[in-house]
């Protein structure tokens, strides 16, 4: 059984197994999450993106994967970096994104992780509506059977927060 948390706050702030980033292909950083975390955890991090680039990843990592590296400085064993999609309008079709919480679950379980913590992915540089993307964050994770004990969406706002424990409401009946 997998208890499913909100928390409004930094997610590089937070202890954890593992820590997931909304990153993009390249893996090599970019704003936002991925900037903070590269930023508060130091290079250690960027090497072993580096380093995936190099060997498995020399394309980068597509749309709705994950994989993971060590978490440097952070609070945390693993960064697990996805890659959300962008929102291209109403049309937007949902499967990479429910992708993203699902293969990083999957990555949590291979490494044994039994604390992750999510970002709201796709939800900023990528646009994608916090609503929406809410939903389905937390219904991708309900539906996904895994060893994980705890999933802690980390929200960065009041706005995020609000869909969020909306959501989870509706979800637990509370
Ligand atoms: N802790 C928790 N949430 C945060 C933090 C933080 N420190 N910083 C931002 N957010 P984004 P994306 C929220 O843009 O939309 C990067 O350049 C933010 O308010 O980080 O998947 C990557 O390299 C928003 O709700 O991720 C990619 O190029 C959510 O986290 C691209 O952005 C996600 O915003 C990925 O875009």
């Amino acid at each position: 059984m997998t208890t499913l948390r909100l928390v409004l706050g930094d997610i590089t702030r937070q202890r954890a197994d593992a820590i997931v980033n909304a990153a993009n292909s390249s893996l090599l950083g970019g704003g936002g999450v991925d900037g903070a975390i590269h930023r508060r955890g130091g290079p250690a991090i960027l090497e072993a993106c580096r380093a995936l680039r190099a060997s498995s990843y020399g394309r980068g990592l597509a749309t709705g994967h994950a994989v993971a590296t060590p978490a440097g400085r952070l609070d945390a064993l693993w960064v697990i970096h996805t890659v959300g999609p962008v929102w291209q309008g109403p049309d937007s079709d949902p499967a990479p994104l429910v992708s993203c919480y699902r293969e990083s679950l999957r990555v949590a379980d291979e490494l044994g992780a039994r604390t992750v913590a999510f970002p709201a992915i796709s939800t900023g540089v990528y646009r994608w509506p916090m609503a929406d993307a809410a939903a389905i964050a937390v219904e991708s994770v309900r539906l996904t059977p895994t060893e994980v004990e705890e999933v802690r969406f980390v929200v960065f706002d009041e706005g995020a927060y609000g869909a969020y424990s909306g959501v989870l409401g509706e979800v637990t009946g509370g």
